[in-house]
């Protein structure tokens, strides 16, 4: 890894993969074929992108069945206990309706409702990942939608991953199907024979993945698209050089792409993790993904004080952010843009990932700057509600109508009087 001394300002901004002129022409085919052709275009697609020559979409009870047996046994309380650690984390974001009454007897509030049907998008190879299952399920389910469909392309043999198949049965979800790409988002945007359209399509995939979701936008909400995974390590000379390489190669062996970068007040720390790094990088199974991320995307900064360190902390705003130094919830105040913020030395980010509670889905890019990580929030919407009275409408009538006719809008004007001819 490189080390710099901080001069000028620094990105985590690596260009955003938009995809080619030919790739979104491609993508444009595919959902039309499938609004078109339905189910056999997901077939024809899956056999010729996948490999698979499927004759049902929908993953059966004899599939989960043999998941369970095919996955080791001991994995399945620990699934079962990070999915409740998450579902309670969730719980605490749930809004609730409001209705309020003001003096002249007038009623105003929200009403929160859940989106009916959400789509979760699970890539396939080796980012299919059982964790992102319960970190895109979960927060649905808490917020009250009632249909989850999930889609993910097969393997060849037609098999979908053994550890997302349990991951998704143990919360329930009844409907998963074997088709990824494009296709699998057009099928959930316009529905076939036998996906039926949802509301919102969520969860990461490839460049064909990400561009048929901005293209089906409108008709169906999405998520943002999320970039390969990022983490800032904010250390003081207290923290130990091991422990912060190990935590930098635990997001560089996501992706080639990844980003890990120390942000550091100490010099010595900053020679002792470059050695690290090299040292545990050797026996690494992904080393060379964790390599490659690291030369083009890792970076050791070291800053003359901890206020400018935490100045490039926020330039950067980091997916993931670890605060390791002698009093790291002194400097929370100070720190106004991270997906998410891990304090102290035992908070390890992989904790995240995985057990903790909060969602992995996080904004990477820089984008921490306006946005968070995936919740319930997303999940639901607000209605608003009025219910005027009458004195109400006697105070607030003229007024009304004069407002109306600054826009010419004689036919809005006369509705308020009309209570009153
Ligand atoms: N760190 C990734 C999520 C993940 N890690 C899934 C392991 N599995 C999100 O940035
Ligand atoms: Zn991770």
């Amino acid at each position: 890894m490189k080390i710099n001394k901080i001069e000028g300002t620094v990105s985590l901004r690596r260009s955003l993969d938009q995809g080619t002129e030919v790739q979104r022409k491609a993508v444009l085919n595919v959902i039309e074929h499938v609004k078109e052709a339905g189910d056999n275009a997901l077939f024809t697609y899956t056999e010729k992108w996948d490999g698979a020559k499927l004759s049902t979409l929908k993953v059966s009870k004899a599939e989960i069945e043999q998941a369970y047996q095919d996955i080791s046994p001991q994995i399945i309380p620990i699934i079962h206990e990070a999915a409740e650690n998450i579902r309670n984390f969730h719980q605490k974001q749930v809004k609730q309706s409001w209705l309020s009454t003001k003096q002249d007897g007038t009623i105003l509030g929200q009403q929160v409702t859940a989106l009916d049907a959400v789509g979760v998008y699970v890539p396939g190879g080796k980012a299919a990942y059982p964790s992102s299952v319960l970190m895109n399920v979960i927060p649905a389910q808490v917020a009250g939608v009632e249909r989850i469909a999930m889609v993910s392309p097969p393997a060849s043999d037609g098999s979908l991953p053994t550890g997302v198949l349990v991951a998704a049965d143990i919360l329930g979800v009844e409907e998963i199907y074997k088709v990824g790409g494009a296709q699998a988002i057009a099928a959930l945007a316009y529905g076939t024979e036998t996906i039926k359209a949802v509301d919102k399509i969520v969860g990461p995939g490839n460049i064909f993945v990400a561009l048929a979701k901005k293209e089906v936008y409108g008709m169906v909400d999405i998520d943002s698209i999320a970039g390969p995974s990022e983490i800032v390590v904010l250390a003081d000379d207290t923290a130990k050089a091991n422990e912060i390489a190990a935590d930098l190669l635990s997001q560089a062996e996501h992706d080639e792409r990844a980003s890990s970068v120390l942000v550091t007040t100490s010099e010595l720390l900053a020679e002792a993790v470059k050695v690290e790094v090299e040292k545990q990088l050797v026996d690494l199974p992904r080393e060379s993904i964790a390599r490659a991320a690291l030369e083009e995307y890792g970076a050791i900064y070291i800053t003359s004080s901890m206020k400018e360190a935490l100045h490039v902390v926020n330039e950067l705003a980091p997916e993931h952010l670890e605060v390791m130094t002698a009093e790291p919830m002194n400097l929370l105040p100070y720190i106004k843009h991270a997906g998410a913020i891990f304090l102290g030395r035992y908070s390890s980010e992989p904790i995240g990932d995985y057990f903790a509670g909060p969602n992995h889905v996080l904004p990477t890019n820089g984008t921490a700057r306006f946005s968070s990580g995936l919740s319930v929030d997303e999940f639901i919407k607000k209605s608003s509600i009025v219910m005027y009275s009458e004195q109400a409408l006697i105070d607030s009538v003229d007024k009304i109508a004069a407002f109306a006719r600054l826009e010419g809008l004689e036919a809005h004007a006369r509705a308020v009087e009309s209570r009153f001819k």
